[in-house]
């Protein structure tokens, strides 16, 4: 009997899907027949049958031959599936007649089991809803009252105290329970949330279908039913109770996500509705807090405030948080810069920018590390200058000088005029801000904005002389220079954004060699242009010289820029000599669109001849190169002030940045094995762009 056992759950499972319900009729050979016992006085339509395995009993045309139907007043069937076929009777016959024939039926050779096919009738499968009928509906609920029912333990969550009083009459039934009905605004109609609380409770906690600050309109009806449970009764809907059930607030959001650029910003966001104020009057309050955990507040009840008391040069992420008395909720802090041109400064951040932003989370530079700017001398900038230090006008020739005088203390560029179509070019400020301009409510930010800048004169109406050049390194270096004043703020590094091809070699003895020897010695590093002719560097002057690392410019895309001179490759090195490494110089044939045209915006001046009002400007050059790698190095000593020469550029080039790989400057990438075994991949562009943040991050591992 077993295995019909479990074939009878099967078939009921088929067979209920279809309405009916069969009554199990077995047979073991010659057919003993039973019957499912709680249908009995369901009408039978037919019979389900099961064949013994190698029985065929349908045609190919689908009609049923395995047994003489005529016989049994039964009619073929169809196929049931799971090798069940039926076979109807002529009429609907009762359970015992129906049996009888099953009997005949299963005394077949070829059937293994017979089923009835009773015709369920609808009260069958419609048993779970008693009649409504002969029992009269009793009074709804009256005062029905809702309450906000928000606990803490789920303070997002909104919950509904209901409570009513019950009917005084039940019109003869029993009190079975209470439906609750809420209205939906979607359907605009009130749907039932609780079908029966099946309690006589007058009271119930509602939370699904709720939503904090939304008001929610329930209604309760009573339920009552007759003794024997035949008949249930539903009253008319008691009155309406509203309530607006509340929670926490939503997080609020910021209006704007720009940029600050004051030191008392109005901080605004988007206004909140009631859902989502969580149903509550809502404060807000705004919190601006810097790296060093300073912190400005301001707070309103509106959708602003303004915030005061924050601190030009530093960096604030600001928050707002929405308070009502149900608890606080802050938005996603928003990273706050102050410097409004930032967004021009496409090369601190962009595909191809050096990463600044993020070595500024770990130094922005300190104000023990100087940087000489080897230049034309420096101009009043409300940038700038704060971060200059004690420099020096070392302009031996006075009819270079245009300040009237040879070497003297004041480093301040006259300007270098040399026609109306050639007017000043400020080019000292333009560097100096490169590396230095504050970071504050006002125009771009330097490389390293928290370093100082030693201005040393150099450059002339007509250029520099190398004898100039080189005492302008030594006193950068703090080497006593007699009849001058020694350097107070000795220099970590120096910047030389001179590149000169009518002079272009550097001997090994010659001035601008011995000083750079000299850097060498008291670590300090030297860092140059690579030059602007778009020819080898090494014909550049003083980029080729031994010791000094030399820029090469990149533009937006991460290229050569196309004026920037290059590495060639030496047979006698077996490598690409020349550019040292790239950073971002700018190049307005790649820029277009871009952020300041693709060149490096900075700090300038707007007079013609002599000096005017401070301004900004852009420039391209890898005189704009050497200056962002001469930053990025005062940012390595900023954090180890005792680093080597040789390991600042070993932490340079081991932490650069890989050109844009359609670039030519990858293209002509060739690695090369050096004495020591280890390997070393350049090509005309040096070994890559320099990256800020992870030559930072190295030499933060050195402090370890
Ligand atoms: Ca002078
Ligand atoms: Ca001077
Ligand atoms: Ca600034």
């Amino acid at each position: 009997m077993k295995p019909a056992v479990k074939f009878i759950a099967i078939a009921l499972v088929m067979l209920l899907a279809l309405g009916y319900l069969t009554a199990l009729v077995s047979s073991t050979g010659t057919g003993a027949v039973s019957s499912e016992p709680a249908y009995k006085d369901e009408p039978v339509v037919g019979l389900v049958i099961k064949y013994r395995a190698g029985v065929v009993p349908v045609d190919v045309f689908g009609n049923q031959v395995a047994l003489d139907f005529t016989e049994q007043k039964l009619e073929p069937g169809v196929d049931v599936g799971l090798g069940l076929h039926t076979a109807k009777f002529q009429k609907q016959l009762t359970e015992s007649e129906a049996l009888a024939i099953a009997n005949q039926v299963a005394k077949s050779p070829s059937v293994e089991a017979v089923y009835l096919d009773h015709l369920l009738t609808k009260a069958r499968y419609n048993l779970a809803t008693p009649k409504l009928s002969n029992l009269k509906a009793s009074a709804a609920p009256s005062k029905v009252i809702a309450k906000d029912g928000w606990t803490s333990s789920a303070r997002t969550k909104a919950k509904v105290n209901l409570s009513w009083v019950a009917p005084k009459t039940l019109n003869g039934g029993f009190l079975w329970g209470y439906r609750i009905s809420k209205y939906d605004k979607v359907l605009e109609k009130y749907v039932v949330i609780v079908s029966n609380t099946k309690s006589r409770a007058t009271s119930i906690t509602v939370s699904n279908a709720l939503i904090p600050g939304e008001q929610a309109s329930f209604k309760v009806a009573t339920i009552t039913k007759t003794g024997n449970s035949k008949y249930m009764a539903i009253s008319k809907d008691s009155s309406v109770a509203k309530v607006i059930p509340s929670a926490v607030p939503q997080a609020p959001v910021l209006q704007s996500s720009g940029n600050i650029t004051s030191t008392k910003p109005v901080v605004a966001w988007v206004t909140q509705g009631s859902v989502e104020r969580g149903g509550l009057p809502v404060s807000y309050s705004v919190t601006a807090t810097a790296a060093d955990t300073s912190q400005a507040t301001c707070s309103s009840t509106g959708v602003s405030c303004t915030l005061s008391g924050l601190q030009a040069g530093k960096n604030y992420q600001v928050i707002v948080t929405a308070t009502n008395k149900r608890g606080s909720v802050s938005s996603t802090p928003v990273a706050e810069v102050f410097d409004p041109m930032k967004t021009q400064q496409w090369y601190l951040d962009g595909s191809y920018g050096i990463n600044a932003s993020k070595a500024w989370k770990i130094t922005q530079g300190t104000p023990s590390i100087v940087v000489a700017v080897l230049d034309t001398g420096i101009t009043s900038h409300p940038d700038l200058d704060a971060n200059v230090v004690t420099g020096y006008d070392m302009i031996t020739d006075t009819a270079n000088s245009r300040d009237g005088n040879g070497r003297d203390a004041n480093p301040s560029d006259p300007g270098d005029y040399e026609s109306a179509s050639i007017p000043s070019s400020w080019h000292g400020t333009h560097v100096s801000g490169i590396i230095a301009a504050e970071t504050n409510d006002i125009g771009i930010t330097g490389i390293a904005p928290k370093v100082k800048i030693s201005p040393v004169r150099v450059l002339g109406v007509n250029g520099g002389s190398e004898s100039d050049i080189a005492a302008g390194i030594n006193w950068a270096l703090g080497v006593k220079l007699t009849g001058i004043i020694q350097n107070p703020n000795p220099a970590k590094v120096i910047n030389l954004s001179i590149g000169s091809s009518t002079f272009s070699t550097c001997y090994s003895n010659s001035p601008t060699q011995l000083a750079i020897d000299e850097s060498k010695r008291r670590n300090v590093t030297i860092v140059t242009s690579a030059g602007n002719d778009n020819q080898l560097a090494t014909n550049s002057y003083p980029g080729n010289c031994y010791g000094n690392i030399t820029i090469g410019a990149t533009g937006f895309t991460g290229d050569r820029s196309y004026y920037s001179n290059y590495s060639g490759y030496s047979n006698t090195q077996g490598l690409y000599i020349g550019v040292d490494i790239s950073a971002p110089g700018g190049d307005d044939r790649v820029g277009l669109n871009k952020p300041a045209g693709g060149l490096i915006w900075s700090t300038t001046n707007d007079g013609k001849t002599g000096p005017g009002r401070a301004t900004y400007g852009a420039e391209q050059g890898t005189s704009m190169a050497s200056p962002i790698a001469a930053g990025v190095v005062a940012l390595m000593y900023s954090i180890r002030p005792s680093l080597t020469y040789i390991q600042v550029w070993e932490i340079l080039s081991s932490t650069a940045r890989s050109f844009n790989p359609n670039s030519d400057c990858e293209y002509q990438m060739v690695e090369t094995t050096l004495n020591d075994g280890s390997t070393l991949t350049t090509g005309e562009c040096g070994i890559g762009i320099i990256d800020a943040d992870a030559a930072v991050r190295a030499v933060q591992e050195l402090n370890k």
